[in-house]
């Protein structure tokens, strides 16, 4: 019984999705599993919890992303088997994309694919485009790890200790440890079957929130010194510079979470992060909703983006201060429209 499944057709049609991929993942016997670049928590955990079952059924599987597997990743069971694309085109019977909103967004791994039989798309963002043959969208799972959590349970797969490991840190790291709007019982019950393997929770969970190298705490610092206030104090927003990448020592993927302070902040409804791409004039913008009436997503989408209600992303091209005014200016006005 999918945790998902009720009388509406729409769940019908999710749940014949899972079908199709349960059958696919027994007959099948070469897959690729991809996520997103700049992979977080859901994404690795998911894509790498994919890749365990597909091993524990005897496929031949690879996992591929443009950029590496986040430090405090690493620790999760086989990380090292997530490679950088192949540098040749290669086949596959299968290629699965879990996390990933957009084809896109996969990035160069989607051009060293050069036939594949099946096309599988699994993944919680509303804004998700369906790209694939098979598409499984739930847009109410908190995050993709608690789909793949579905499937394993619905196909009568084995969910051992090393991919509930995956799982705990992909629903832990999207539901902010259980605390977001979108955290649901059924995600405390997910939870709680991954915990019935054994996976140490206290473990995960000092790997993943509290082993952030001191770099990143540099760059919060520089962060939080620009931080601005607006709109009634219900907007919040900073920069994050290429400049204070350099200075810090820190990586890209130390600006995840770094939003979340600004999100922290008593009266603030929307915070945004500013993020100077290497490349010149491209900016990354993140944002995130603390009041129900305020759809981020919408937000995003305007700008290129989109992601969840309560949490969505855009990439920019331009100058940052022309950036800045014109995503300002549309939270503004999505603030105003709300009438809150
Ligand atoms: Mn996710």
């Amino acid at each position: 019984m999918s945790i998902y499944s009720t009388n509406s057709g729409a769940n019908q049609l999710m749940s014949d999705a899972c079908q199709q991929i349960c059958e696919l993942l027994r007959s099948q016997s070469t897959f690729l599993v991809l996520t997103h670049y700049r992979p977080d928590g859901d994404a690795v955990g998911s894509q790498l919890a994919l890749l365990l079952l597909l091993k524990d059924l005897g496929k031949t599987v690879e996992a591929w992303n443009d950029d590496e597997v986040p430090a405090k990743f690493r620790f999760l069971p086989q990380a090292n088997l997530i490679t950088g694309p192949s540098s040749e085109p290669k086949d596959f019977d299968v290629v699965i994309a879990i996390d990933t909103s957009t084809w896109q967004r996969v990035g160069l791994a989607a051009q060293r694919i050069r036939n594949k039989k099946h096309f599988i798309n699994i993944d919680h963002h509303v804004s998700n485009e369906k790209f694939a043959e098979i598409n499984w969208i739930v847009p109410e799972a908190p995050a993709a790890g608690q789909i793949a959590y579905d499937l394993i349970d619905r196909g009568g797969f084995k969910l051992t200790k090393e991919i509930a490991t995956c799982l705990f840190a992909a629903i832990s790291t999207d539901t902010g440890s259980f605390s977001y709007t979108g955290t649901t019982s059924e995600s405390l019950r997910v939870a709680a079957k991954l915990v019935d393997t054994g996976i140490n929770v206290g473990e995960i969970c000092r790997q993943v929130y509290e082993s952030y190298p001191y770099a990143r705490l540099m760059l919060l610092q520089k962060a939080l010194a620009l931080l601005q206030l607006t709109d009634q104090k219900r907007i919040a927003y900073t920069w994050v510079t290429v400049e204070m990448f350099e200075e810090s020592g820190a990586k890209r993927e130390d600006t995840e979470g770094l939003i979340d302070y600004a999100r922290a902040i008593e009266g603030v409804v929307v915070a945004l992060l500013f993020e100077e791409m290497a490349e010149p004039g491209k900016i990354r913008i993140s944002l995130r909703s603390k009041h129900p009436k305020i759809d981020v997503n919408s937000v995003a989408r305007r700008f290129g983006g989109g992601g969840h209600r309560e949490a969505a992303g855009a990439r920019l091209s331009g100058e940052p201060h022309e950036i800045e005014r014109k995503v300002l200016a549309a939270v503004s006005e999505a603030l105003a429209a709300a009438t809150l």
